[in-house]
This record gives C-alpha cells, structure tokens and sequence, in this order.
C-alpha cells in the first residue's frame, strides 16, 4: 500500500551528488505551513500562490542554507495540493539537513512516483499521461521524448475516453432491454452497434500496429553481434561505437562474456551486444560464455551475424545459416574481413543478401547502418503523433479488441443481450483500464512504484 493520501511527503526533487542547486519538493495541506516551522523570512502561510521567497532555512538554533522557497497553493499545483519546492544549494550535506528537519516537523519521506500518483488520483491527468511522465523523464532519444510528452499532453486518452463514452451508451441500453425481459424490445439498434464497434475496432488496429514502432522507439533496440571465434565481432562492436570497447585479438575466444554498450543511430537507440563466438569449447568459463550467447541471441530484436569470408567456404556458411535461422529471430548476414577475402567467394555469395564490410579497415559500416534503419521503418516522431509504446497499453488493446470480436460474432450469430452486455462490459473494462477510469491498488502501485523518488 502506497502511504496515506493526506500525509504531507517530501523528497530530493534533483539527482543526487553534488550540483549547483538542489530542488526539495512537499505535497500536502501542511507543506507550507511545515516549511514555514524552519523558514526565516517572509511569513509562507501568508503568501499567495505561485510566488518565491528568499530567506534562510534553520534547524532549531543551527541555520543549514540560504534559499528560495516557491509556494504553489492547491489546487494550482502539480498534485492538486498544497505544495512547495525548496531551491537550496546542492550539496547532499544540506539536502540531508533540510529534509530531516522537515521530518522532524511532520513531513514524511515520499514512496517512489507518490508525487505523480496523487496528481494523478486528484484528476490532474489519467494513468497513461501519468505513466507518460516516468517516460519522458527516461527518454534516451529526442523521438522517445517527442512519444512520451505526446502521451503526456493527451495522446490517444481523450479518444478513448470518447468512445469509451459511446460504448457504455450501448451497454446501459441493451441492459434496459433485459429489464423489459419477454416484450421484445431493441432499444440498442443493432446496426448502429455494429457500426460504432466498426469504428472503434479500425482505431484499435491503428494503435495496435504503432506499439512495434512505439516499443522501438521508447525501449531501443537489442542487436546481438554473433558469429564464430575470430569472425571480427568485437572489431565490429569497437567500430560501431567508435571506441575501443571491447578486446579483440587474433586468439579464438577471447570474448566470453557479453559486452554492450548503447549508441543512437537515426533516432532510435541500438543496444549492441558482443559476444563470445560459437564453437564447441572445453573451456568452461567460455562454454558458459556460448551459453549466453545463445540466451542472447533468442531474446534479440535483430542478430548481425558475421562471418568470417577469409576462411570461410560456401557450405560452412550455408550450415550455420541452417542453424541461425532455426533460431525465427531477424538476422543480417554480414560478410567481414573483405580486404583478405577470396575474390571467387565474394562472387558465389553476391545474390546471397550479404552486406560486405571490413570491421577493422570501417568499409561500407554506413551501409550496415543503413540496413539496420530500414528494418525498423523509424520515422521522425511529430508533435501531437499517436504512438503505443507502452506494453500495459498494448496488450490492454489487443483485449479490448479481442472482447469487441465478440460482440460482434454474438451480434452475427443473434445471441441474447445478455451475452452481448457481458462482452461489452468486457471491452469497457479494458479500454478504461488504459486511463485508470477502471483501476485497482495492485495496478496503481505497480505503475508508481518503477517511478523515481521526488517524481
Ligand atoms: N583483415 C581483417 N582482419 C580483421 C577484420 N576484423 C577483425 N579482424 C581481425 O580478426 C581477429 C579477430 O577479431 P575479433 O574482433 O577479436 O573477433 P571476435 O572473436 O569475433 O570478437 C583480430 O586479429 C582482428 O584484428 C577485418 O575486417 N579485416
Ligand atoms: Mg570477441
């Protein structure tokens, strides 16, 4: 259970460590009036909202900082409560200082997103502009922050509160019918019923198909670089990233545990994993290392897969193309060390769908890039776009859709308004469950508690 709603919470609104300034924020009916106990200057409780005041903060005889104080009166503020945020300056000694004072006073530390989920249990937005918040704060990419402040501002909430609407209108109307029991009455027209969930459904599919591009842009992209010992993948990884991050050498299974590192690539965010090559091994520190290898592999979003074309032969590479594609996971075949390779191999693999390069001399590593673009459609994200990129949305979706065929069937097959209520209520569950107009403490706590403290 998050702590109780009318507690006045305080908590570090900045990073932690050392900064120029540190920003302390309370939320509660006695943040001002507890702030006001340490605060020497103007009197707080006198001043109106949404004004700053300079003065010192004490602790008993001992003063801890000069500071600014911002006074936000409810419900004009954030969460709808009195609240105030405290400039001082950032060292963690005095933000220690000032938040155990103000403990001291009756302010309590806040939980992890407890200033966010009051905002959002006093109606200042619905659940998925709240979970919206927590996304804009961790955006890695400017198209991951254009998605989240998207969803913040709105984004797909206020339609699917609109047909949410419609759709209840219809439920309430067939239960009207049942009350009337034997008379045989249609107060729910079933054609136009068939045409709102028409409506409803085409929505649905257009939101549905964003999540791909949705889930990509927010959570980046895990690319598994793989191949056998010596292929060059570590190479790769280090020219990839432009650094020198990985060991590479020409001694067969130097790599044995994965190393990643994360780099943007036309707006969206590679996670690019080296791995130990694949080879039977006796060595069992690199055996575990082909272990997870092969882990990493399944649970990639795309595999480059390189091959070594200074050794290789057609059927090797035929072979181990058997045994990556029985893995259904989307791999480039990649084709490395062309500055040593035999000219006839080249030539019996240039219908194959290779991308040639040379790790080690950077050739044609724009063009790898490229590919892994193109794979991915990536568009620039624009003000007011409607993207899924939240799987909670997702998959309450793919369900609210899933209960709308069923109405629709039922409709078809002339079942009793009963069943056909029942499969509405169903839908209008999981569409309100997207906006938190239908939500349970389970859920909420779940949300807030992946926050950070002081959001
Ligand atoms: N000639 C040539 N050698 C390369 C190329 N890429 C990597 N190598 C060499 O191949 C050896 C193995 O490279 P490494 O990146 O450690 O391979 P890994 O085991 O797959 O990680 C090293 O000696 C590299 O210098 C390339 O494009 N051309
Ligand atoms: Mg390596």
């Amino acid at each position: 259970m998050i702590g109780a709603a009318h507690d006045t919470i305080v908590a570090l609104a900045t990073a932690q460590g050392v900064s120029a300034i540190a920003v302390i924020r309370l939320s509660g009916s006695d943040s001002i009036a507890i702030t006001q106990q340490l605060f020497r200057g103007k009197k707080l409780t006198e001043q109106p909202s949404h004004t700053i005041h300079f003065g010192t903060l004490v602790d008993g005889d001992k003063m801890i900082d000069e500071v600014l104080v911002s006074v936000f009166r409810g419900p004009n503020s954030f969460t709808k409560e009195n609240s105030v945020e405290i400039s001082c300056h950032g060292s963690p000694v005095i933000v220690k200082e000032i938040i155990k004072a103000l403990l001291k006073n009756g302010a309590r530390l806040a939980l992890p997103g407890e200033f966010t989920k009051r905002a959002f249990l006093n109606g200042r937005f619905d659940l998925a502009q709240a979970e919206a918040v927590a996304d804009l704060i961790t955006a890695e990419t400017d198209n991951a922050r254009q998605a989240a402040l998207n969803q913040m501002r709105g984004g797909f909430s206020k339609e699917i509160n609109h047909l949410r609407e419609e759709l209840i209108h219809f439920a309430s109307l067939i239960e009207l019918e049942l009350d009337f029991g034997e008379e045989d009455v249609e107060f729910a027209k079933r054609d136009d019923l068939i045409q709102l969930i028409q409506k409803i459904q085409s929505y649905l599919r257009s939101l549905i198909l964003s999540f791909d591009q949705g889930n990509v842009i927010k959570n980046g992209v895990p690319t598994v670089i793989a191949g056998k010992p010596n292929a060059g993948k570590s190479t790769l990884l280090n020219t990839l990233l432009n650094e020198e991050r990985a060991i590479v050498s020409d001694i067969p299974g130097t790599t044995r545990d994965a190393i990643e590192d994360e780099m943007v690539v036309g707006g969206i965010n590679f996670r690019f994993i080296d791995t130990a090559g694949l080879r039977e091994t006796e060595d069992i520190i690199e055996a575990m290392g082909v272990e997870r290898t092969r882990e990493r592999m399944k649970k990639a979003s795309i595999i480059i897969y390189l091959f070594d074309l200074s050794t290789e032969t057609m059927d090797n590479i035929a072979k181990e193309e058997q045994a990556l594609k029985a893995l259904s996971i989307p791999y480039f075949k990649v084709g490395n060390k062309i500055d040593k390779a035999d000219p006839a191999l080249l030539e019996n693999l240039k219908d194959q769908n290779f991308t040639f390069i040379s790790a080690a001399d950077k050739t044609n590593i724009q063009q790898l890039k490229d590919k892994l673009l193109a794979h991915f459609h990536i568009t620039t994200v624009k003000t007011g776009d409607v993207l899924v990129t939240n799987l909670r949305h997702y998959q309450n979706l793919l369900q609210t859709s899933e209960s709308l065929d069923r109405v629709l069937s039922g409709i078809d097959q002339g079942i009793t308004g009963d069943f056909l209520a029942m499969d509405i209520r169903q839908a209008l569950h999981y569409l309100g469950a997207i906006t938190g107009s239908i939500s349970t403490e389970d859920l909420l706590e779940n949300i807030f508690s992946k926050f950070c403290i002081g959001k």
